[in-house]
């Protein structure tokens, strides 16, 4: 059997890659099993939840020597499961550039230049008609949304645009209000601490003798965090205290539609 899986603290991509992958090679009479390293993540269990599907994917972090195994959303032996080096890798379909990856056998390697991996793995359903599993097809829909940003990050190619809108069509699903819906799912910061929100991603930058933090907040609902504001700016001040800066600035980003508030305060 071989185990097909992606990378290690996987994002929706590679668990609905792996999860389609599986279904692609029992359609082709191979037996393989689709497995996961590391937990579902929020996208996942919204994904899943919204269509009612339950994934049977085995939390695994090794194999054993010379384990048929396949890859799918990373070829990098760094983000792979424990061992990979002495596996057995059957195959590779993945969308990221190529590094810290040899094999001692030849291999089918699959490398797209696509803003999402289950775009390919669509493509490659449709090419042999097993297009017609609904489960299969909302996990790879939700994974495109989720890896392009609802079609709007950078990586999105008009391939990724055309299987999104083929899915959700096939589907009946709204895309847009789906796929709102979906990142905010994944990025609910309602959990996260107003001080550990300024502190997620911050650097301290030193110009002209001047101590100044900046930090920026992911957020798609920016409202929700804009709403919490006096207590993030007392955050800031505890931090301003602290490390003795001369200014903290906080970029709140709407990562969907590509826009930032700035809280700034001066000592
Ligand atoms: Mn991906």
């Amino acid at each position: 059997m071989i185990k097909i899986f992606g990378h290690t603290n996987p994002d929706l991509d590679s668990i609905a890659s792996a999860y389609a992958a599986e279904y692609l090679l029992s359609k082709k009479g191979i037996d393989a099993k689709a497995f996961r390293l590391g937990d579902y993540n929020k996208e996942v269990n919204y994904a899943t939840n919204y269509f009612g599907i339950t994934l049977d994917m085995p939390l695994i972090d090794r194999v054993e020597d010379n384990d048929e195994v396949m890859l799918v959303d990373h070829n990098e032996f760094t983000q792979s499961v424990g061992n990979i080096e002495n596996a057995k890798i059957f195959m590779v379909i993945d969308h990221h550039k190529i590094d810290n990856f040899r094999t001692k056998e030849p291999l089918e390697y699959i490398a797209k230049p696509v803003g999402c991996n289950s775009t390919t793995i669509y493509e490659m359903l449709k090419e042999i008609n097993a297009i017609d599993r609904k489960d299969v097809l909302a996990m790879l829909l939700s994974a495109i949304i989720s890896d392009t940003l609802l079609l709007k990050s950078p990586t999105t190619t008009k391939k990724d645009i055309d299987v999104a809108e083929e899915i959700a069509g096939i589907l009946g699903v709204n895309l847009n209000e789906y796929g709102y819906e979906l990142l905010k799912a994944g990025a609910d910061l309602s959990d996260v601490t107003e001080d550990e929100l300024v502190r997620i991603d911050s650097k301290v930058f030193e110009p002209n003798g001047k101590k100044i933090e900046i930090a920026q907040i992911n957020a798609v609902d920016m409202d929700s965090i804009l709403s919490r504001q006096s207590k993030i700016e007392e955050a800031m001040n505890k931090v301003i205290a602290e490390k003795g800066l001369d200014a903290f600035l906080v970029a709140v980003t709407d990562v969907v539609n590509c826009n930032s508030e700035i809280i700034a305060i001066r000592k």
